[in-house]
């Protein structure tokens, strides 16, 4: 459905796409997602792909107007990716700003059930593991590092969310505004867990929205055993902070002891 002057009910959304070797899936991505959501905007996040993805994002961008590209010198991991986008959409005055892969993963078909969901929220996660949710085409070895990360996150975290580490999401500008974007640290996967962690604990509102996410086809992934030390370091580290200052504020019978700003 298009609206006028480009705008959906809930303002003006972008679409960021990072990409790292992703020549062939893009503009099979661009394509859907711009019949999928006609009047969201796109800005592609290139790292200097070896591929020539971004002489690829120039060309989309040529092509058709509400195509953006930021190129940015080199790989710096996701969290620098999405950063870098959300200043450049912030400062261009975009209103939503939703997060999805290029590889085909992430739907864009689905993207509206996630815009319709944010009406009522400062940020959706598009989520694997909940009714509805699924995963098509995983080797068994990812899905028990997703499922045991959402599990091992929520333990420690202790955030009732199904999908803490997803990365097809949707937050209202004013949700990233009120989130201290300069801290984040966060350089792989763990970006995501980090900034839904800020998201709950600055009280906003999160829901999730089934998806089904689609293993891609073409390339290659670019999880490492780095990614997932660095998920693991943080979040444990994160969990023993926030348990701790729970059991002194517990210890003191502090009213507010499950809601701590660490
Ligand atoms: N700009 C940028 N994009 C990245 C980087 N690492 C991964 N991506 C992109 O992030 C998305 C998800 O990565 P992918 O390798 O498919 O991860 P997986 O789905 O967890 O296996 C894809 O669009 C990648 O091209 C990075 O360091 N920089
Ligand atoms: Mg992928």
């Amino acid at each position: 459905m298009t609206h006028p002057q480009g705008r959906s009910p809930i303002g003006k959304v972008v679409v960021l796409i990072p990409t790292y070797n992703e020549r062939e899936n893009l503009p099979l991505i661009v394509s859907r997602l711009r019949a999928a959501v006609p009047e969201a905007d796109v800005l592609v996040l290139d790292d200097n792909s070896p591929d020539g993805t971004g002489a690829v994002a120039d060309q989309l961008a040529a092509e058709d107007e509400q195509v953006h590209v930021l190129h940015r010198k080199s790989k710096e991991g996701l969290g620098a990716a999405y950063l870098a986008g959300f200043a450049w959409a912030l400062d261009k005055g975009y209103d939503v700003l939703v997060e999805m892969d290029a590889d085909g993963s992430h739907q864009p078909e689905q993207l509206p059930s996630l815009l319709e969901a944010l009406a009522d929220a400062d940020v959706v996660l598009g989520s694997r593991w909940v009714p509805g949710g699924s995963v098509v085409n995983w080797p068994i070895h990812r899905k028990a590092l997703s499922l045991g990360g959402n599990v091992y996150t929520r333990m420690l975290l202790g955030m009732p969310i199904g999908d803490a580490t997803g990365g097809f999401r949707a937050y209202r500008a004013s949700a990233l505004r009120a989130m201290d974007l300069q801290e984040v640290a966060s350089q792989g996967y763990c970006f995501q867990v980090d900034l839904v962690w800020r998201a709950v604990r600055g009280g906003l509102r999160v829901v999730e929205v089934p998806i089904t996410f689609v293993e891609r086809t073409i390339g290659d992934s670019k999880m490492s055993q780095g990614i997932v030390r660095e998920s693991l370091l943080k979040i444990t580290m994160w969990g023993a902070r926030y348990r701790l200052a729970q059991a002194r504020s517990l210890i003191r019978k502090e009213p507010k002891w499950h809601r701590l700003d660490v």
